[in-house]
């Protein structure tokens, strides 16, 4: 019995059939007594049983043992890609039928929510690695469908770094920490990583995206997901079409800047976890609309590349995206392990109306999943946790193994038998049986790749050259950065060949860095997935050019940019500060959906200029400028003398004018400016009452440099200051 009649659960977020589904496994101790695993209550937590109060403790203490026990066995070997992640709970709910090429009821019916769970994850570092390294983010969607779970196990990036899942264990290998002395955790600036890379031409597309601002995004909830392989979707009348899947934020896609990711990764390695459990528990619920590129069967050679090849994407300008849904995630885990940790995605997870297709790399994931839940799970039974269950019923003659939770009644765990009316029975088609694509096959077993897979270098080219100057930049730098950290000269050169048949400017940019002469694009890229028997002549990797000079899509520079919901505001002030202009501004952000916090000398509460208090939410020891997108500096002349001789707020502000945010201060207040080291640099065109250049607004009137502040967070950052005013922060 209860100890109390308290709450089983505090039923705090909204309720769909998964949620419900998830309700009886959780437990909640509120008012509850203190148990064994079996139900016995204990009455001492805090002794072992002892042989007298000086005395050895007693085997027989079999709560000391039970307690023991459990904990020693609380780790679960993590995932050996992926392994650092953060969940959420959602819906996805579509806006149009898509009946006409797919089946699948959750992609037809427009009145049913589809639960959903999402993994958001770095590839390359281990648990407890910091969320802002320079990686690849997994996007895994687990949707509860009525026709069975169908997991979207995607990447933040539409492309992928082999071809072959021959490869894959190479590939993982080359990035993690060196097996010799286990360094460096979570980063790619290493010699074996770029060893592999620069023999692996194939990989030219994906390092680009790599090397890309994508790789360091400002949140969880500001990233594009791609399905990457081409999938087929099936409709009712068994016709087929190839389709890509994409994720398009609806805050836009934003990243922050590199020097600005090691900083995170230092003051708060949690970063992108936080941000996304913050912004669900406040009700700024992430949403994404769910996009589809459609490729009728009949075009499957109309293309430059091959649509089987996954270094390469289809150019929303051949094929646009068609949004078709949105996902909503409204809910944090309850429980971190038994839902995030636990949660196993698997791409061959499928549902009628959705197949394969043959791409090579996708191939190989549909063997590697449940191989390795296999093992990181314990045992075969791994689909009966709870957050891995559907939401349909299971039935089957699978039985026994680790942990079986499902007691299954009756004789027959085999089929056809007569003594149990042959159930469970076999759905036909038309009762909603799975069926694969029947694609004709007519071929040769070969160990071989495609020709049509060796076009390495135009899609990284094309992504070069659709973007802007600053993403240019950045790719330049972070190229510089990581092959200036690898020690193996011979590594960098070989590297620098590959760039230059990429970009010749890129290479040039890169080499400099280095201090290296630009090597001549080699003739023949190494790559071993030439066969041993093959001609080399046969396998040159064309060195095409796309036919497109550019892609929209494919720059952040064109992402949405008119909101500035959720962005981290910081206002600095001390005593004495201008109340009225401070509230007036911070009522104009947050009605704007962003979160404002008042950075001080010391924690506790500020006494304004007119007298009133205004709670501190950090102190100069607790914020930094990397964990906010803006910052403002209201004016009273109390504040303004303490904070102009702060070496703290001085350092905040300039670090911001560094990663190129938005500032906004009073008129008064730009004394403190005047501090910084950026006040030498900005422009000096702007009288008072406006906006200067480049995101940095000042003025008397409180309402319009609300205004102009807000104009400019939406902007995101002002990355043209970056080169021509750096800033030594
Ligand atoms: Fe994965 N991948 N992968 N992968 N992958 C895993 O499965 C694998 C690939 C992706 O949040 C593992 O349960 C192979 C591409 C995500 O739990 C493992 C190959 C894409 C996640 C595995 C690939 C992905 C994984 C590790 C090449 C983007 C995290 C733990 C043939 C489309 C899911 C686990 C989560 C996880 C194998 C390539 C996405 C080892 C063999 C391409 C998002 O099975």
């Amino acid at each position: 019995m209860a100890k109390k009649n308290g709450p089983v659960k505090p039923g705090n977020q909204p309720e769909n059939e998964k949620t419900r589904s998830l309700q009886p496994h959780t437990a909640d101790a509120t008012g509850e007594w203190m148990t064994t695993d079996h139900g016995v209550r204990i009455n001492d937590d805090q002794n072992s049983l002892k042989a007298g109060e000086r005395g050895a403790t007693l085997l027989e203490d079999f709560i000391l043992r039970e307690k023991i026990t459990h904990f020693d066995h609380e780790r679960i070997p993590e995932r050996i890609v992926h392994a650092r992640g953060s969940g959420a709970h959602g819906v996805f709910k579509l806006y149009k039928s898509q009946a006409a090429v797919t089946k699948a009821h959750f992609l037809n019916d427009t009145e049913t929510e589809t639960p959903v769970f999402v993994r958001f994850s770095t590839v390359a570092g281990s648990r407890g690695s910091t969320d802002l390294a320079r990686d690849v983010r997994g996007f895994a969607v687990k949707f509860y469908t009525q026709q069975g779970n169908f997991d979207l196990v995607g990447n933040n990036m539409p492309v992928f770094f082999i071809q072959d899942a021959m490869k894959f264990p190479d590939l993982v290998h080359a990035v993690k920490p060196e097996p010799d002395n286990e360094m460096p955790q979570a980063a790619s600036a290493h010699d074996t990583f770029w060893d592999f890379i620069s023999l692996m031409p194939e990989s030219a597309h994906m390092i680009m995206w790599a090397m890309s601002d994508r790789a360091i995004p400002r949140s969880l909830r500001m990233m594009e997901g791609f399905g990457v392989h081409t999938f087929r979707l099936i409709n009712e009348k068994g016709e087929a079409c190839f389709v890509k899947f994409h994720w398009k934020p609806l805050l836009g896609v934003h990243s922050v800047a590199w020097d600005e990711a090691q900083n995170i990764s230092g003051k708060d390695p949690d970063f992108h976890r936080r941000d996304l459990w913050d912004a669900i528990e406040s009700g700024a619920f992430p949403e994404w609309e769910l996009g589809l590129q459609i490729v009728p069967e009949a075009d499957e050679f109309k293309f430059e590349f091959d649509l089987l090849d996954p270094t390469k994407l289809i150019p929303e300008e051949l094929v646009p995206v068609q949004r078709i849904g949105k996902m909503t995630l409204n809910r944090n885990p309850d429980n971190f392990f038994a839902e995030t940790e636990q949660v196993a995605f698997h791409v061959g997870h499928i549902v009628p109306g959705i197949d394969f297709s043959n791409d090579p790399l996708m191939q190989g994931r549909l063997f590697s999943y449940t191989d390795t839940q296999l093992i990181r799970l314990g045992g075969p039974n791994f689909h009966e946790i709870p957050i891995n269950r559907p939401v349909v019923p299971v039935h089957n003659n699978q039985r026994d193994g680790f942990m079986r939770q499902t007691i299954n009644k009756g004789k027959t765990s085999y089929g056809p038998n007569s003594i149990g009316h042959n159930d469970p029975e076999q759905a036909k088609s038309a009762d909603g049986g799975f069926t694969s694509y029947q694609e004709r096959i007519d071929a040769k077993k070969v160990r071989a790749r495609s020709k049509s897979f060796f076009d390495h270098f135009s899609q990284a080219t094309l992504f070069f050259n659709s973007q802007s100057e600053p993403e240019k930049n950045h790719i330049t730098d972070a190229l510089s950065f990581e092959l200036g950290k690898v020690k193996t000269i011979a590594i960098r050169e070989r590297m620098l060949g590959i760039l230059s048949l990429i970009d010749l400017k890129l290479a040039a940019n890169v080499a400099s860095a280095l201090g290296l002469p630009v090597s001549k694009a080699p003739q023949q890229p190494i790559n071993h997935s030439i066969p041993a028997d093959g001609k080399i002549a046969d396998y040159q990797p064309l060195i095409v050019k796309s036919s497109l000079k550019s892609s929209a899509a494919l720059s952040m520079a064109n992402t949405v940019k008119d909101t500035i919901k959720t962005r981290k505001i910081a206002i600095l002030a001390a005593d004495g500060v201008a109340a009225d202009s401070l509230n007036l501004v911070k009522k104009a952000l947050v009605a704007a959906g962003a979160v404002v916090e008042l950075v001080a000398p010391k924690l506790g509460v500020i006494k304004a200029a007119d007298g009133s208090g205004i709670p501190v939410d950090q102190s100069f020891l607790t914020a930094a400028s990397v964990l906010y997108d803006a910052v403002y500096v209201p004016g009273g002349a109390k504040s303004i003398a303490v904070l102009e001789t702060e070496a703290n707020a001085i350092h905040f502000l300039n670090e911001a004018f560094k990663h190129c945010k938005a500032i906004a201060a009073d008129q008064d207040a730009i004394k403190v400016l005047e501090a910084t080291y950026f006040s030498k640099k900005l422009p000096k065109d702007a009288a008072d009452e406006t906006i200067r250049r480049e995101g940095v607004a000042i003025g008397s009137d409180a309402a319009k440099l609300a205004k102009q502040f807000i104009m400019a967070i939406a902007q995101h950052r002002f990355w043209e200051r970056e080169k021509p005013r750096k800033v030594p922060a």
